[in-house]
C-alpha cells in the first residue's frame, strides 16, 4: 500500500434517507477505482460496506463502513453511512471526520426525512457538502425538479455540475459542465466510458447551466465577482481555484447526476472529486484542549507535527475481530509506536495499522496526518478517545450524540446472566454510541435506551447471536414516589413481644407531617427526660428510613416528609435496637396512612418539532398523554411544541410521533419535576403494584 500526504486524500461521507443508493455508489466507485472486480448488490447482500449478517439480511446498511479507493494518484477514503433514522449516531461519527459530506437524493421522491435529518448534522458541523440526485435512470425522475427542492429545503448554494441527456429508463450519458463534454457510460461492469463533444441541441442548455455554475463560482470572492461583472467571464484558471475555494468554504455545494446500478457518473465524479473536493489540510484546523491547564491549540493536518488521533468507532465482528477505528489529525503512525490516551491517561502500543473496505482490512507501514485507519482493539481505549504523542497532551473534539428518545427495561430469560448482559451492552454501546445502557436501582432494572426500536431490537439480537444470553424488552417501570400532603400528629406503635425468657419491647409517639418538594426527609428528635433512652432511637430512625426506602402504597420510596420523635416508653430488660426499629417502622406506616398520603410521578419536558400539516394530530396526542402544552413556536416550515407529559405516558413515544407524522417528526425529552399523579390514575398504580407483589410473591 502506497504512502499518502493529506494534500493527496479526500474524506467523503455519503449520507441521505434510507435507500437512496449511498452503498450502491460506494460499491460502484470501489469498483471504478479498482479495489473490487465485481460489483456488489444491495439485494444480494454482496457489496462490501453492508458486510454484517443483519446488514445483509435486511439489505440496508446499519453501520457506517469505512472504504478507499485510489483516483488519479489520490486516495478517497469513503464513510458509507446508514439512512435510517435510528442509526443518525453512525451518520454523527462519520461527518466528525469527513472533509466533505454527501447527500444522496433520489431522483423520483427528492427530498425525504433522512435527507432533513442528516443534513442538519452537516448544517451543524458546517461542513463542505455535494449533492448526488441517483436513481435518474428510473422512468420517474425528475432531475431538475429535485436539484430544485434540494436548494428550497437544504441549501441555496446548491448547484449543478452534471446532469442527464435523457433521464428514465435509458439514461447512460451525462453532460459534464466541469469539462463541457457529454460523457456516456457504456454498461455497469464494462468500465467503458467515453467523452464527446455536447451535442447541439444541448448547448444552449449547458451554456445556460456552466454561466449560472461560474456565476456561483464568481460570488465565492470580491475580486472574482468584480471581473466577473466588468469582463463577463472567468478564465479557467480562476474557475479551477474558485470553484475549490467556494467548496472548501461551504459557499457552493455541486451537484451531480448519477445512475448507480447502470454505472452512470462515477468516473465524472471521481475527477472532480480529487481536483475540487477538500483535503484534510485545506480545512480551517480543527481546536483541541490541552490536557493540563485546557489552553485551546490549533491542530495543523501536518504530517511533520506531533501525532494525534481521534477513534471515532469501533468494530467487534466475526471473521474481522475488534477494531478501534480512527482519524490522524496530525504527524504520523508506524506500528509499534507508543502513544498516550489522553482521555484515560494510558499508554497504548500501536500493533499492525490497516486500512479498510468493509470487513477487508490491508496493513499498511504508515499512516499520515488527515487519512483514517485501524488498528486491532486497544486494551483501554474506546469511541471518542484522544491518543497523542506523549509529549502532546491534547484532548481533540468529541463527537456529540443525541439524547435517547426511547427506552425498555431489559428483562433476563434466565436468571443470572446479569453481568454478561451488561457487559455486552457495554460493548454494543462502544459500536452505536447513541445506545445506551445502564442499571436503574430505584426501580431495579437494567434499562437501554437509544434512537428507536430497530436499533434496541437488534442490540437484543447481538446479546443473543454473540453472546448466547436471551432477553425481553419490557416497558420500563416507573420511578414513582410517594408523600403525603397532611399532617398525623400522632402516630403511636407499640411493639411488644413475651414469649418466656427475654421479650422485646419499643414504643414510640411520631409526629408526621409534609415537607416542600424536593426538601427531602427530616428527622427530629423532641424525646424529653429520657422517655425514650438516647441509645434506642438511631434505631428509630434507621426503622423509618427503611420502611421510607420500600414505599408503602407503590413500593417506591417516601420523599419529603419530617418526622418527629416527640414521647414513648420502654422496658428496663426487654426493650433493645431491634425492638424499636419495628416501633418506628409500624408508626410511621401508620401515621403515614392516616396523613393523607399521594404518588407523586416524574414529569419530562418534552421538545416536538413537526412540520406545520401534523400539529392537529400532535397536540391531540400529547393531551391523550396527560400532557400539557406550555408553548408553541415556528421555525418554518417546522412548528416546535414544548410540552410537560408524565413518564408513564411517554412510553413508545417516538415510535407513534413517527407514525403520526410519516417519520418527520422529531423530539427530545429531559426531566422536569415530579408531581402528584391524579386520583384516577393513582387506584390503577396502586392496583398494579398488588398485581406486581403477588407475582413476585408466586
Ligand atoms: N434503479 C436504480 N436503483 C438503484 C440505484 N442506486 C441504488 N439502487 C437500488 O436501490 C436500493 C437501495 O440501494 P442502497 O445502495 O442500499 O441504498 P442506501 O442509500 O445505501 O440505503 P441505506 O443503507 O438503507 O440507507 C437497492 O436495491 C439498489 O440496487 C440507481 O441508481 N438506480
Ligand atoms: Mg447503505
Amino acid at each position: 500500500m502506497k504512502e499518502y500526504n493529506a494534500e493527496a486524500i479526500r474524506n467523503i461521507a455519503f449520507i441521505g434517507h434510507g435507500g437512496s443508493g449511498k452503498t450502491t455508489i460506494s460499491e460502484l466507485l470501489l469498483f471504478t477505482g479498482g479495489e473490487i472486480n465485481r460489483i456488489g448488490k444491495v439485494e444480494e447482500g454482496s457489496t462490501i460496506s453492508d458486510f454484517n449478517s443483519n446488514e445483509i439480511e435486511r439489505q440496508m446498511s446499519i453501520a457506517a463502513s469505512q472504504l478507499h479507493l485510489e483516483w488519479n494518484s489520490n486516495k478517497i477514503n469513503i464513510l458509507d453511512t446508514p439512512g435510517f433514522p435510528d442509526f443518525i449516531g453512525q451518520v454523527i461519527s462519520s461527518l466528525h471526520v469527513a472533509d466533505l459530506a454527501i447527500s444522496v437524493i433520489k431522483s423520483m421522491e427528492g427530498i425525504e426525512v433522512g435527507t432533513e435529518l442528516t443534513w442538519e448534522v452537516v448544517r451543524k458541523n458546517k461542513l463542505p457538502a455535494a449533492v448526488i440526485i441517483n436513481k435518474v435512470d428510473n422512468e420517474h425522475s425528475k432531475f431538475f425538479e429535485t436539484v430544485q427542492h434540494a436548494k428550497q429545503r437544504l441549501s441555496n448554494d446548491i448547484i449543478v455540475v452534471s446532469f442527464p441527456v435523457k433521464e428514465g429508463l435509458n439514461f447512460n450519458s451525462i453532460i459534464d459542465l466541469i469539462k463541457m463534454k457529454m460523457v456516456t457510460y457504456a454498461d455497469a461492469g464494462s468500465k467503458k466510458v467515453s467523452e464527446e463533444e455536447i451535442p447541439g441541441d444541448l448547448k444552449e442548455q449547458a451554456n445556460k447551466l456552466r454561466e449560472e455554475l461560474i456565476e456561483k463560482i464568481a460570488e465565492s470572492s470580491e475580486e472574482l465577482m468584480n471581473k466577473f461583472f466588468e469582463e463577463g467571464a472567468l478564465n479557467d484558471d480562476e474557475i479551477q481555484k474558485g470553484l475549490k475555494t467556494s467548496i472548501v468554504k461551504g459557499g457552493l455545494i455541486p451537484a451531480f447526476a448519477f445512475g448507480a446500478t447502470k454505472g452512470v457518473g462515477a468516473n465524472s465524479f471521481l475527477d472532480f472529486a480529487t481536483k475540487y473536493f477538500p483535503a484534510p489540510n485545506e480545512r480551517e484546523p480543527i481546536e483541541a484542549t490541552m490536557k493540563d491547564g485546557g489552553a485551546k491549540v490549533k491542530i495543523v493536518c501536518d504530517v511533520k507535527g506531533e501525532t494525534s488521533l481521534l477513534i471515532f468507532k469501533s468494530l467487534s465482528e466475526q471473521h474481522v475481530g475488534e477494531l478501534s477505528i480512527f482519524k490522524v489529525y496530525s504527524g504520523s503512525l508506524t506500528p509499534g509506536l507508543d502513544l498516550l490516551n489522553t482521555t484515560r491517561d494510558k499508554i497504548e502500543r500501536l500493533g499492525q495499522i490497516f486500512v479498510l473496505n468493509g470487513r477487508i482490512r490491508k496493513d499498511v507501514t504508515k499512516l499520515n496526518a488527515g487519512d483514517i485507519g485501524a488498528v486491532v482493539k486497544l486494551k483501554d481505549s474506546h469511541t471518542g478517545d484522544t491518543l497523542s504523542s506523549k509529549n502532546f497532551t491534547i484532548v481533540l473534539p468529541q463527537m456529540e450524540y443525541p439524547e435517547p428518545v426511547i427506552r425498555f427495561a431489559v428483562k433476563p430469560k434466565a436468571k443470572g446472566d446479569e453481568d454478561k448482559i451488561s457487559a455486552a451492552l457495554h460493548t454494543a454501546h462502544e459500536e452505536e454510541p447513541t445506545l445506551r445502557s445502564k442499571f436503574d436501582g430505584e426501580i431495579s432494572q437494567t434499562i437501554v435506551s437509544g434512537q428507536g426500536e430497530l436499533q434496541l431490537n437488534l442490540a437484543i439480537k447481538l446479546l443473543k447471536d454473540r453472546y448466547g444470553v436471551e432477553v425481553e424488552l419490557i416497558e420500563p417501570r416507573i420511578p414513582y414516589r410517594e408523600t403525603v400532603k397532611g399532617k398525623c400528629e400522632d402516630s403511636e406503635y407499640k411493639h411488644k413481644k413475651q414469649s418466656g425468657g427475654r421479650g422485646q419491647y419499643g414504643h414510640v409517639h411520631l409526629k408526621i407531617e409534609p415537607q416542600a418538594r424536593g426538601a427531602g426527609y427530616e428527622f427530629e428528635d423532641a424525646i424529653v427526660g429520657g422517655v425514650v433512652p438516647g441509645r434506642f432511637i438511631p434505631a428509630v430512625e434507621k426503622g423509618l428510613k427503611e420502611i421510607m426506602a420500600k414505599g408503602i402504597l407503590t413500593g417506591s420510596k417516601v420523599v419529603d416528609v419530617k418526622v418527629t420523635l416527640f414521647d414513648g416508653t420502654y422496658h428496663a430488660v426487654d426493650s433493645d435496637e431491634v425492638s424499636f426499629k419495628i416501633a418506628g417502622s409500624m408508626a410511621f406506616r401508620k401515621g403515614f396512612m392516616e396523613a393523607r398520603p399521594v404518588i407523586l410521578e416524574p414529569i419530562y419536558d418534552i421538545n416536538v418539532k413537526i412540520p406545520e400539516e401534523f400539529m392537529g394530530d400532535v397536540m391531540g396526542d400529547i393531551s391523550g398523554r396527560r400532557g400539557k402544552i406550555q408553548g408553541m413556536d415556528s421555525e418554518s416550515p417546522f412548528q416546535i411544541i414544548k410540552a410537560k407529559v408524565p413518564l408513564a405516558e411517554l412510553h413508545r413515544y417516538s415510535t407513534q410521533l413517527r407514525s403520526l407524522t410519516s417519520g418527520r417528526g422529531m423530539f427530545a425529552m429531559s426531566f422536569s419535576h415530579y408531581e402528584e399523579v391524579p386520583k384516577e390514575v393513582e387506584g390503577k398504580i396502586i392496583e398494579e403494584y398488588q398485581k406486581h407483589k403477588e407475582e413476585e410473591a408466586e
